[in-house]
């Protein structure tokens, strides 16, 4: 929860609001298409952090990406799931995030994503930082307000 006796919520470390690695679907850079389908259909997400063997990130993958690599000209072509791998489709150019960073910085990424992963210094994947965690503190930050205003 937001203090509003020390304030600062912008200039707050997103260390706090971050999904922790753990809780975090993920695929891996060589895994196939089909996997990477599994695993987004069966969670529900539309996009999940890549990663590598040794929780390195390398980029993002989805639902989209996945349906644009196998659109054929007249059909789906299915059969390309198994043979493609998802390094050859994810998009590697995602921004990150810190632990350290700010939580502006944030928020100015997630006007135009949906969630930021946050990564350590030689690039480890920690966890992300999604809309859903930050649009909770600030609408608890707005009912704060609202009630001091009321006093
Ligand atoms: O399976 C779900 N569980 C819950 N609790 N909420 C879900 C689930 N699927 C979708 N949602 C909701 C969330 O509010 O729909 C929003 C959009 O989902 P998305 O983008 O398009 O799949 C969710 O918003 P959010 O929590 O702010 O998450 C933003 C994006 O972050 C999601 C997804 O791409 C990613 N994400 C969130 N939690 C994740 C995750 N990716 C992997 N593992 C997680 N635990």
């Amino acid at each position: 929860m937001i203090d509003l006796q020390t304030g600062d919520f912008l200039g707050k470390d997103i260390g706090s609001f971050i999904i922790p690695s753990e809780r975090v679907a993920h695929v891996q850079i060589g895994n196939n298409l089909e996997h990477a389908l599994l695993v987004l259909t069966r969670t529900g997400y539309t996009a999940i952090p890549v990663l590598d063997p040794t929780y390195k990130f390398h980029g993002l993958i989805s639902s989209p990406l996945i349906l644009d690599a196998i659109m054929g000209l007249e059909r789906i072509e299915f059969e390309k799931l198994e043979h493609l791998v998802v390094e050859d489709v994810m998009n590697s150019n995602a921004p990150t995030l810190t632990m350290a960073d700010p939580l502006e910085k944030g928020l100015k990424l997630l006007i135009n994503h949906p969630f930021i992963c946050t990564v350590d210094e030689e690039g480890y994947f920690e966890g992300i930082l999604t809309r859903r965690v930050v649009l909770k503190q600030m609408n608890a930050l707005v009912h704060q307000l609202k009630l001091k205003e009321m006093d």
